[in-house]
């Protein structure tokens, strides 16, 4: 298998300022593949779709995806401008790829291992970005997110397969030549912007709070998902049949 069966190097696409981003968030977000949006989300955007979230949590809170779709009151905010029409002005006209719910009960252990979130799709280019909502304050104590700056640039890494504590398959990628990592120390009506190619990860909740958080993937309109030659190999030999069609 040659290398670049393993690095993919999708160039960065830079957001360019314009009406409802400004220069200094822009830079901030091409130097380091994501940025904080202090008190981006209304009071009212949050109320609105507060209980949803928490019913939908309480049912399964270790994989909670598709939230738009159980939701009304949730897909009414994804289609908002506080949620597409943000991640528009970053990535220009874009489609939602998935949404989902991430939760750490008090006190549990659980680890998301570094990873880059375009893994998993395959993508023809590097033009799918995240809004992360918090619905609950997230600080170090309680299982926040870690961003890597500035590893947005690097194409898509390689990944292996690992495990949480729940069985739950995830891909880690290898940080150990990476600068620091930066806590998403965020309250409710912040928000993160990250490109699809920043590394990060998130680790226990040591409070006695539950720590929740809303994350919105959106592509390009025209970025195109490919099953990742690797991996589509790989799960082929495991399941012996094409993955990408259906069992
Ligand atoms: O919210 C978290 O702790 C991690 C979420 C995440 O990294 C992801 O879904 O890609």
């Amino acid at each position: 298998m040659a290398i670049n069966d393993f690095i993919e190097p999708q160039a960065f696409v830079p957001a360019e300022p314009g009406p409802g981003l400004d220069a200094a968030t822009a830079e901030a977000f091409n130097r380091d593949g994501y940025v904080i949006l202090r008190g981006h989300v209304p009071a009212e955007t949050l109320g609105a779709i507060r209980a949803d979230v928490e019913g939908l949590v309480s049912q399964n809170h270790r994989s909670q995806k598709d939230i738009h779709l159980k939701s009304a009151a949730i897909e009414n905010a994804m289609r908002s401008d506080v949620v597409q029409g943000t991640i528009e002005r970053f990535n220009g006209p874009s489609e939602l790829l998935q949404s989902f719910a991430f939760t750490k009960l008090p006190n549990e252990v659980r680890t998301k291992h570094w990873h880059q979130d375009g893994v998993y799709w395959g993508l023809s280019d590097s033009r799918v970005c995240c809004l992360f909502v918090p619905m609950t304050a997230t600080n170090e104590d309680n299982g926040c997110i870690w961003f890597v700056p500035g590893t947005h640039r690097l194409g898509r890494m390689y990944h292996w397969v690992a495990t949480d504590e729940f069985g739950l398959e995830n891909l880690e990628c290898d940080m150990s030549a990476f600068r620091e990592p930066v806590p998403m120390i965020l309250e409710p009506g912040d928000a993160v912007v990250a490109h699809t190619y920043t590394v990060h990860g998130s680790f226990h909740n040591t409070t006695d709070e539950p720590r929740i958080s809303l994350g919105f993937h959106f592509r390009h309109r025209d970025t195109e998902l490919r099953l990742p030659e690797p991996y589509r190999k790989a799960r082929a030999a495991r399941l012996g049949r094409n993955p990408a069609t259906a069992a």
